[in-house]
């Protein structure tokens, strides 16, 4: 016998949060309980507005449609949806016992502005000190001189920097002359630092930075294959596609020696969890990028250890199935 419990939450974010210019106030998705027997699984639906293509009206329609078919034991392939299939794939693999349940919730804290914060958590970090930082927010020249100065403050501070593009090759150059050779290496990689895959490339030779691709990987011509200077892939579930498409990705990734790195797509807890369970079984080893529950004002239903926000119940939320 098969039941399914279909949930529409909207999370408040904290009042900070810019994505592509534009302002996230809450975070609206599904959440998914399929049931068969004594068993349940569950997974979160979450388009990101700005960056996944379809809208969580969509998303809701294709999910509802596949969970009639799911209730009829009519096999259905998953829908093409990203955000879909992934969030469907964790509740069958839930539901089957394929995903398991140990997680790193250790993650590369985040920082968006404040180098004083950051300082402050990294201090108080026992072991391994990775940190992430957005640049090209503000000045490329002031971006420079807060990274380099996190280095010399922290010898065994590692930095992972997200530019999301918005540099030319000439202002990350200007952004590099702020970083002494001897501090680059400890700089794991910057993600997408030019507007083109060319004057990242030409950025990474010239500097010997190294580099990530993350919009790259969604992208539809992209080839996963080892090339200078690219040291990672981020991995971003909710914006790429079941779990059995992450599981390829990442063993793409890692046959061409290249680290994969999953990361957050503003998911919540419940999301997260499944993510730090996701990183810990496929990804073992790679401090995952999910540190962005600071972001929100709640939990949902399953807590991320240490954080001390409300967390909302199921009754809380608007019955969709
Ligand atoms: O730019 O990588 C991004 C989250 C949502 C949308 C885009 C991005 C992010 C993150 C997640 O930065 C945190 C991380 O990757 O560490
Ligand atoms: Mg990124």
């Amino acid at each position: 016998m098969r039941q399914a419990q279909v949930w529409r939450y909207a999370l408040p974010m904290d009042a900070g949060v810019v994505l592509r210019e534009r302002r996230l106030k809450q975070r609206d998705g599904l959440l998914i309980c399929l049931r068969e027997g004594a068993h349940c699984g569950w997974g979160e639906i979450t388009p990101l507005p700005g960056f996944s293509l379809e809208t969580l009206e969509q998303a809701q329609a294709v999910a509802l449609a596949w969970i009639a078919l799911w209730l009829r034991e009519q096999p259905a392939p998953l829908p093409d949806a990203p955000a879909v299939a992934f969030g469907l794939s964790c509740a069958l693999a839930e539901l089957a016992g394929e995903l398991p349940e140990d997680a790193d919730f250790r993650c590369a804290p985040l920082c968006a502005g404040d180098p004083d914060a950051l300082f402050a958590a990294l201090v108080a970090t026992p072991g391994d000190k990775i940190a992430k930082m957005k640049v090209s927010l503000y000045e490329a020249v002031r971006d420079g001189l807060q990274a380099s100065m996190l280095l010399e403050a922290l010898p065994d501070l590692r930095l992972r920097l997200d530019a999301n593009r918005a540099w030319t090759l000439e202002k990350a150059r200007q952004f590099a002359r702020y970083i002494s050779p001897a501090l680059r290496a400890r700089i794991d990689f910057i993600e997408e630092p030019c507007q083109t895959r060319d004057a990242s490339r030409q950025f990474a030779q010239e500097t010997g930075i190294a580099i990530a691709w993350d919009e790259s990987v969604r992208e539809a011509d992209f080839r996963i294959v080892a090339e200078p200077g690219l040291a990672a892939l981020v991995i971003k579930p909710t914006l790429t596609g079941s779990l059995t498409q992450i599981h390829s990705l990442i063993g793409q990734a890692h046959a061409q020696g290249l680290t994969a790195v999953i990361s957050s797509s503003l998911e919540s807890s419940l999301g997260l969890t499944q993510l730090a369970r996701i990183a810990a079984w496929l990804t073992p080893g790679t401090l995952p990028g999910l540190d962005t529950l600071s972001l929100m004002r709640a939990q949902l239903v399953r807590r991320w250890p240490g954080s001390a926000l409300p967390c909302l119940e199921t009754g809380a939320l608007e019955v969709v199935l």
